[in-house]
């Protein structure tokens, strides 16, 4: 089937407050041109960063989706995956991709388990061995760097040297992915600024974008630069370009966000600055590391 508009199937929870998941994800990537094809993991009132929040798992209802899916004869450009509500998920989107794979699918896990060196309370140990199966299937994987620690059955350590950073990605990419990117690896002076850092298998190549670091904490941050790097990669930008989108994205979010006193558990404030996922990379600050 020919797809005029590419078409992602995202594998991710739907928030109702906090823009976290689909409800970033949805936005992003239609603002860049792609169709969302959602395979909602679970449904809650809020993120799990709120108190008593209220959750419906729809692990049981998963297949037969996909199920329908493949009666339609769907061909998807990219599967996206991020949030999944139980280790047993991870088996359904092993399926999707088996059952929707073409030599030019791109796959895309974020291995959403945590952050700020912890597990998220919600989520089962259980899951970090089976995310550890997933990302073998995957072209390009996210793990900010409590997740790679997670992965990789690393102490997490905020201070990490980047050389250790570049150990990290080589050893990640081994396990499948060909593009492996790190967020928020730290800089030197502490707290002035972080860092992204990927590495590319093909080529072995190493790329760092930095940014000026804010001290606040906006859950979806994750979410929001995942999404970006592969609605630039659908549309057909190079890695360092897609890495430069994405955190200038971020950063101007956080900015957006910063200046106003508000609920950091609600987010950035996306709907303000959608519209600069239109404008070219003008001034791109990638470096390519030795
Ligand atoms: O962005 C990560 C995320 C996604 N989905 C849910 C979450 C979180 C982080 O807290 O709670 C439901």
């Amino acid at each position: 089937m020919y797809n005029p508009i590419k078409k992602v199937a995202a594998v991710h929870d739907l928030s109702g407050i906090g823009r976290v998941s689909l409800t970033s994800v949805i936005p992003i990537l239609s603002s860049m041109g792609a169709q969302v094809c959602p395979l909602p993991t679970a449904v809650l009132s809020s993120h799990t960063q709120y108190p008593d929040f209220y959750k419906v798992d729809l692990s049981e209802h998963l297949l037969p989706f996909i199920n329908h899916w493949k009666q339609l004869e769907l061909k998807f450009d990219a599967i996206y995956s991020g949030y999944l509500a139980s280790a047993a998920q991870v088996e359904i989107v092993e399926h999707l991709i088996d059952t929707f794979y073409h030599k030019k699918l791109l796959v895309v896990v974020d291995p959403v388990m945590g952050d700020n060196g912890s597990r998220y309370a919600s989520l089962g140990e259980d899951l970090v061995d089976e995310m550890k199966r997933l990302i073998q299937k995957a072209d390009i994987i996210t793990p900010n760097l409590t997740e790679a620690a997670l992965l990789l059955d690393e102490p997490y350590n905020e201070e990490i040297e980047q050389e250790v950073v570049k150990d990290w990605l080589v050893r990640l990419s081994e396990k499948g992915p060909r593009t492996v990117i790190i967020t928020s690896a730290p800089e030197k002076p502490k707290n002035k600024s972080t860092s992204v850092i990927a590495y590319e298998s093909i080529t072995k190549r190493f790329w760092k974008v930095s940014c000026h670091y804010l001290p606040a904490n906006y859950p979806g941050t994750g979410d929001s630069f995942t999404s970006v790097v592969t609605g630039a990669i659908l549309q057909g930008d190079s890695l360092p370009i897609a890495l430069d989108r994405a955190v200038q994205f971020i950063s101007y979010g956080v900015r957006a966000t910063f200046g106003h006193s508000y609920d950091t558990r609600e987010g950035i404030v996306l709907e303000r600055i959608l519209k600069n996922l239109d404008n070219p990379v003008t001034m791109g600050t990638y470096e390519l590391l030795d």
